[in-house]
């Protein structure tokens, strides 16, 4: 067995034994992921970025965080705690504390996969640190220890003492980053160093907060530490953990009890009682991580309100206010959700850690419910939303992701491009506790039920009716939809293996009709059993409930073959998506794909893909896929030929037929330079000309502005 998985067992079951109540009912998900722990990742796309993660974007954050007295802000508040003289002073956002939290779960989950003594020892010293920080109850919120009085200006956003400004002040949300990245730590090294600090704080906040007589009663304002509960709860079988989590959402959208009688409202998902909402508003990546937690909560504790709204909410995300590329999130202002179909392309926020907690959320809607649709949009969010977020390289990053770019735009938090780092850091810090959690979406099981979610390369050991079961996937997936599956038993055993149809195979791509493909039919596919020679099928999988299933008795080892046909698909958006209309988006498999300047000479802004001429048309017409190697470590690119519609100097437009194109996944954008992308195509030049006409006119109106 992996070593760091043998250790997580021994480590967890030790801290169970003595908390685990013998006689409650015990509820979980129905189905099970297989920890990333438990998958290896063979060489591909997602080993790639695993390695780039570790060898590149831990240190790197870990680097940024010291540069910007992230870390000394631990230090600060140590020695004044201790009387030890310093003068330093808190910089930064009052909730940068869950900055370095984020990057140590990363780097825990990195050490569970790949042992590193230098990181290990990094990770004690500064575990030290933040140990000494806490204070003699177990706060912890270095703003406020490192300092006698926080400065009036930041005194906004804290409020003056302990606990009474939790709408901004992050005193939970901190937190809970800490409990996810102290359950990382200790499960990856069996240390409980970190630990000890989060369960001294759980501690206090338990004290605190609940229906008790004496408690408060009150809400994070920024979700998260209800997850961070459900991870201790998991890690130690308190089930005051999970109790607390469960009260924090509870309360939520309550005004009665609460200060003043007083919710504070949509943009904190307050508004409601969670299991009255239905429409997903506010600050995305609160939603997320809330949604997120009240899946977690309703699978340890069977609450079927809580089901009943996150499905509801799901169907509104989903089908009303998920850009094609997974992100959530429309507005810039409040990084917030829009009105239903409010998904413009250029203005676009997309939050890089929206993405993250979308997927974070899906991967527990299949959990609770199994259905393919829900990895689907888990698909959609990592190869795209996600993926976009981070450079090739692993040091640079976007927060926003816009699905349309120009010359000069700066909605990268002042940049064009891609940063190194920002002053509010949350995506860059989430990006690399993601990233090696997403083996852990790959796999999973119920009962005798094992899932293949995700084609990806590598192995992965399962028990399954009490026998040792090896699968591995040799594949060049996201590129070919094509799969060799090998199952392995330690002894004959009898199970369902079932492997995902993906929604770009079935003709859906989300599930809902949000979007379309020109032809909602599926492609061609096929599954089953390889003969000896591994070129025939001859026990061909059955499809069920979109996915392929084969039901058997698994006696040696068998290799089976999935094969996903994987034509270029024309996307098309519902007709209330304004910014989609008379638009076409090109995917090939799970890759949603955009034009750049880079490949098309500057005439983004001109191109047209017209529609086909014929109905039905095969939806490859005039354009192919094509791999390219050394292109952005590795793409297959989409080349065509379109229409370009240019102005002349006079200001008529003139339409030129076909001019070659190249598209890219939209991931690998901004790597060859600022300006122009697209990912929603107009079909119809009149789209541009009317482009164009506004252009002339809000020029002439800058001028006779300026002439006044
Ligand atoms: O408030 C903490 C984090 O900073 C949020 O999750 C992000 O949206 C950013 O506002
Ligand atoms: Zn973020």
């Amino acid at each position: 067995m992996h070593l760091a998985r043998a250790l997580l067992m021994t480590t967890s079951c030790t801290l169970l034994a003595a908390a685990a109540a013998a006689d409650e009912p015990h509820y979980d998900y129905p189905i099970q992921p297989v920890p990333f722990t438990a998958v290896k990742v063979d060489e591909g796309l997602w080993h790639d970025r695993i390695e780039t993660n570790r060898t590149v974007t831990i240190p790197y954050d870990f680097k940024k965080c010291e540069e910007t007295g992230r870390i000394a802000n631990f230090v600060i508040a140590g020695d004044r705690l201790a009387g030890r003289p310093n003068d330093g002073r808190h910089r930064g956002f009052w909730f940068n504390d869950s900055d370095v939290f984020k990057v140590i779960e990363g780097a825990a989950y990195s050490l569970a996969l790949t042992p590193d003594e230098k990181l290990d020892a990094y990770l004690d010293d500064l575990i030290a640190k933040i140990a000494a920080s806490q204070e003699e109850d177990g706060y912890l919120y270095t703003i406020r220890s490192a300092q006698a009085e926080i400065p009036e200006r930041m005194r906004r956003y804290t409020g003056a003492t302990r606990w009474s400004y939790l709408e901004h002040s992050h005193e939970l949300y901190n937190v809970g980053h800490l409990y996810e990245a102290a359950v990382a730590h200790y499960q990856a090294t069996g240390k409980r160093t970190l630990l000890d600090v989060a369960l001294k704080n759980a501690d206090l906040v338990d004290r605190l907060f609940g229906e008790r007589e004496g408690q408060m009663i009150d809400v994070p304002g920024h979700q998260e530490i209800e997850i961070g509960l459900v991870k201790l709860y998991r890690l130690t079988g308190e089930k005051r953990f999970l109790d607390l989590a469960k009260f924090f959402l509870d309360r939520r959208g309550v005004p009665a009890g609460r200060k003043e009688n007083r919710v504070y409202g949509e943009y904190w998902q307050d508004h409601q009682p969670v299991t009255e909402q239905s429409e997903a508003v506010g600050h995305a990546v609160r939603a997320a991580y809330m949604y997120s937690a009240m899946a977690d909560v309703a699978a340890l504790t069977g609450e079927r309100d809580y089901v009943e709204a996150i499905d509801r909410l799901w169907d509104n995300v989903a089908g009303k206010k998920m850009y094609l590329t997974g992100g959530i999130g429309s507005r810039h202002s409040h990084e917030s959700f829009g009105d239903n179909y409010e998904l413009p392309n250029e203005s676009a926020y997309n939050e890089t850690c929206a993405a993250i907690g979308n997927a974070m959320w899906n991967h527990r809607m299949f959990l609770l419910h199994g259905d393919a649709k829900y990895m689907d949009v888990v698909e959609r969010v990592l190869y795209n939303g996600f993926l976009a977020g981070i450079s090739l390289e692993g040091d640079k990053f976007f927060y926003p992701n816009p699905l349309s770019c120009r010359v000069g735009y700066r909605f990268n938090k002042g940049a064009e491009g891609r940063s190194p780092w920002f002053d509010c850091s949350c995506c860059p810090v989430n990006i690399v506790r993601f990233i090696p959690s997403i083996a852990g979406m790959i796999y999973a099981q119920r009962e005798d039920d094992v899932f293949v979610n995700l084609l990806v390369p590598g192995s992965t050991e399962l028990e399954v009716r009490g026998r040792k079961v090896k699968i591995s996937q040799e594949t060049l997936y996201p590129w070919q939809g094509r799969a060799l599956i090998t199952v392995r038993p330690e002894e004959p055993v009898e199970f369902a293996l079932k492997v995902r149809i993906p929604g770009w195979s079935r003709g859906e791509p989300v599930g809902t009709d949000l979007y379309r493909y020109r032809r909602a039919e599926s492609t061609p596919r096929r599954c089953g059993v390889l003969d000896g020679e591994g070129e025939e099928i001859v026990e061909a999988a059955a499809e069920e409930d979109n996915f392929f299933v084969l039901k058997r008795k698994w006696d040696r080892a068998v290799t089976v073959l999935v094969d996903f046909e994987m034509p270029i698909r024309r996307v098309y958006a519902h007709d209330k998506v304004a910014s989609a209309a008379r638009r076409v988006a090109l995917e090939r498999g799970p890759l949603v794909y955009c034009i750049e300047a880079a490949d098309n000479e500057d005439r983004v802004p001109q191109l047209v893909i017209r529609e086909p001429q014929e109905d039905p048309v095969p939806e490859l017409d005039s354009m192919r896929p094509n791999w390219q190697p050394e292109l952005l470590g590795g793409v297959v690119v989409i080349e065509g030929h379109a229409t370009t519609v240019a102005e002349d100097a006079e200001g008529n437009p003139s339409t030129t037929d076909a001019v070659p194109f190249t598209a890219i996944p939209y991931y690998a954008w901004n790597h060859r330079g600022n300006g122009q992308m697209r990912v929603w195509i107009p079909t119809d030049p009149a789209v541009i000309e009317e482009e164009l006409a506004e252009a002339r006119r809000q020029r002439e109106a800058a001028k006779k502005a300026k002439d006044t």
